[in-house]
């Protein structure tokens, strides 16, 4: 392959990488825990990156895995935050136990 057409594949691949991968490995995202929903409710982040579940509602919650490749859990309280790094590629589906399962949200580590 020519040495151009080879810097403009690797140009594309660079470009497709950045956009599949949303979140820098080692960075944080934000998750609201609110009465009673967890915004955003859907994310994807790359291998290594810590979500931070900031409670900023009047309600007591927690977090839970209820389906994923690894378990954690937040104990159930009002305020305050709860960080999780995830390690492990796949999906996770998280709940608050007590207000399930209403209240979900998934996060999709690639
Ligand atoms: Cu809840």
């Amino acid at each position: 392959m020519r040495p151009k057409l080879l810097a403009a594949f690797a140009a594309v691949a660079v470009a497709l990488a950045a956009w599949a991968a949303p979140s820098l490995a080692g960075g944080t995202t934000t998750v609201a825990v609110k009465d009673n929903k967890f915004v955003p409710k859907s994310l994807t982040i790359a291998k290594g990156t810590t979500v931070r579940w900031v409670w900023k509602g009047r309600e007591r919650h927690n977090v839970a895995v209820a389906k994923g490749p690894s378990r954690f859990r937040a104990s159930t309280r009002k305020k305050g935050h709860y960080t999780h790094t995830f390690k492990r590629t796949g999906t996770y589906r998280l709940v608050c136990t007590i207000h399930a399962p209403d209240m979900r949200m998934r996060v999709t580590v690639k």
